[in-house]
């Protein structure tokens, strides 16, 4: 019988062997792993739980909040609270970072997470996720403030994704590889189930929202009539499109078989540098996809490079199979800027 090792092994042994995950960093992501499996069960309620539609408020990004974009805000921040590993949290559903109480210890992590990505999935029965970040508080630093969070992507220690599907599967990298836990519903834990995720370096997918084209730069357009030009045109091959409109979902299929997500700026609001967030949508992501061998740019800089200057900050997003990104990215730099 082929052993079975839950996240808990996983870690311990990662501690034990490897060293690269101190004690406090493991009991965080167990924590968060402990709040996705409760996310997982309002999720698998549904209209039964009374979890679905509209909670008839807004984010500080002025978007609509689901009645589970609240749900999972909360989770998370029970869950995580009162542990001693956390000095404090910032999520897409709060404006400011959530201190950790006085009355419990503090720790030297920070958490940032999108508690609900995917939210115009939620009622239609489509794949959804979680997903996080996890930085150091600097060293020295009394307190803690939103600056503390303004770290590069290259900074985190740890980054992951649980995705809401046919199976919950929790995706984790502590910057040795990416290794992914696939829920048993029965005994409430998590197993791991695939080692050493690698992401093929060509690929003939591709994930963009298409009603957006008429809006893209040049470049983009290129990359994209391009592949639609399939065999008889430059790229002699015929291409793919899937768009799930959950990262969560887009960014697992692309771990799992390789692909290119996009989600780049667009002329409608020229001042918007795109739609997804840079520290808990774009940073988690791309540190999860270079992890495997992929590459993840903002169209013209390495995404994990970037030093944000403000929590909500949005970032363009090109990520996935490592030759496919690239090309995109010299499009974009062949271009006038
Ligand atoms: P959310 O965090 O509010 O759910 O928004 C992010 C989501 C991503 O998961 C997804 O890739 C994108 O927005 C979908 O956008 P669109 O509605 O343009 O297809
Ligand atoms: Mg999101």
């Amino acid at each position: 019988m082929t052993r079975r090792v839950s996240l808990t092994q996983y870690l311990i042994e990662q501690q034990r062997q490897h060293g690269h995950i101190p004690q406090e960093l493991r009991l965080l992501i167990e924590v968060v792993a402990r709040a996705c499996k409760r996310i997982a069960i309002s999720v698998n309620k549904g209209a039964l739980g009374d979890v679905l539609g509209t909670a008839g408020s807004e984010n500080v990004q002025g978007e609509v909040q689901k009645k589970l974009d609240i749900i999972a805000n909360e989770v998370l921040i029970e869950a995580n609270e009162w542990g001693g590993h956390l000095a404090a949290m910032a999520s897409e559903e709060m404006e400011g970072i959530y201190l950790v109480p006085n009355r419990f210890p503090q720790g030297e992590y920070l958490l940032m997470f999108d508690p609900l990505d995917g939210s115009s999935n939620i009622d239609v029965n489509v794949s959804i996720g979680t997903i996080f970040s996890v930085l150091k508080k600097p060293e020295g630093a009394k307190g803690v403030s939103e600056e503390d969070f303004l770290q590069p992507g290259s900074q985190q220690a740890a980054a992951g994704y649980c995705v809401y599907g046919p199976q919950t599967t929790l995706v984790l990298t502590v910057g040795d590889g990416v290794t992914m836990f696939t829920l048993d519903r029965e005994q409430g834990s998590f197993v791991l189930t695939t080692e050493s995720v690698s992401i093929p370096e060509d690929t003939k997918e591709f994930a963009i929202n298409m009603s957006n084209m008429r809006h893209w730069d040049e470049p983009m357009k290129r990359y994209i009539d391009e592949c639609l030009a399939g065999k008889e045109g430059p790229r002699g091959k015929d291409f793919n499109m899937r768009w799930i409109a959950s990262m969560v979902a887009d960014v697992h299929r692309i771990l799992t078989r390789g692909g290119v997500f996009m989600y780049p700026w667009d002329k409608r609001e020229p001042n918007k540098a795109g739609k997804l967030r840079l520290m808990y949508e774009a940073n988690p992501m791309a540190f999860l996809i270079e992890q495997a061998g992929g590459a993840a740019t903002n169209t013209r800089q390495r995404i994990m490079d970037l030093t944000p200057t403000q929590l909500h900050e949005r970032v363009s997003v090109v990520l996935g199979s490592k030759n496919e990104v690239e090309r995109i990215t010299a499009y974009h730099l062949d271009a006038k800027p």
